[in-house]
């Protein structure tokens, strides 16, 4: 069945990881979602606005992604865009526990909306936004961890 696919997170900023997780989900499904969390109650480094513009610029290549911001519940907003497929990446048995759980809550709130995990690519295991703005934060060098823009971003950010 040809499906809406929505990855969501907060991507403060975007990998090399999530973008890994993106193309692979773009051929699998026609079309994908990749939906940017606005959440008042946490302090992210990017603004919204920000996170948006960095995974348009990284993403430009492939036609059938659109970036969208979402605020509230997730699968509220999956049903407003008509998604019943929601992509998230696996790394460790630590992401399992936690991903599983937002799953089953998910799927309580909207029987009709499935959670598909797709595992990590083993050279981004290790791979997250924190560890990123880390490295960043201490002048490390960012080349394989993001695309070129998101470590220019960074350095402005941290001003290394
Ligand atoms: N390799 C593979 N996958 C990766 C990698 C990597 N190196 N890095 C990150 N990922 C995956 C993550 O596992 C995740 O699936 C996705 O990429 C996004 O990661 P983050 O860290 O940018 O985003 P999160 O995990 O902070 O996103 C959380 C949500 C925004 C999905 C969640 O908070 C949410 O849905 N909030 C809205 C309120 C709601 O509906 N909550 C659910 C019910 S409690």
């Amino acid at each position: 069945k040809a499906e809406i696919a929505i990855y969501p997170g907060s991507f403060d900023p975007v990998t090399n990881g999530h973008l890994d997780i993106i193309e692979r989900a773009s051929k699998i499904f026609p079309q994908l979602v990749v939906a940017v969390l606005s959440n008042p109650q946490k302090t992210p480094l990017f603004t919204l606005e920000e996170r948006k513009e960095m995974l348009q610029k990284s993403t430009e290549h492939l036609p059938n992604v659109q970036i969208e911001t979402f605020s509230g519940l997730l699968v509220r907003f999956a049903r407003q865009k008509g998604c019943r497929i929601i992509i998230r990446g696996l790394r460790a048995i630590s992401d399992y526990e936690y991903e599983t759980q937002i799953a089953v809550i998910n799927r309580k709130m909207a029987p009709e909306i499935e959670t598909l995990f797709l595992p990590t690519s083993s050279e981004y295991s290790y791979l997250n936004s924190t560890v990123v703005k880390e490295i960043a934060r201490f002048g490390g060098c960012l080349a394989k961890l993001v695309p070129p823009f998101v470590e220019k971003k960074l350095k402005e950010k941290f001003q290394t």
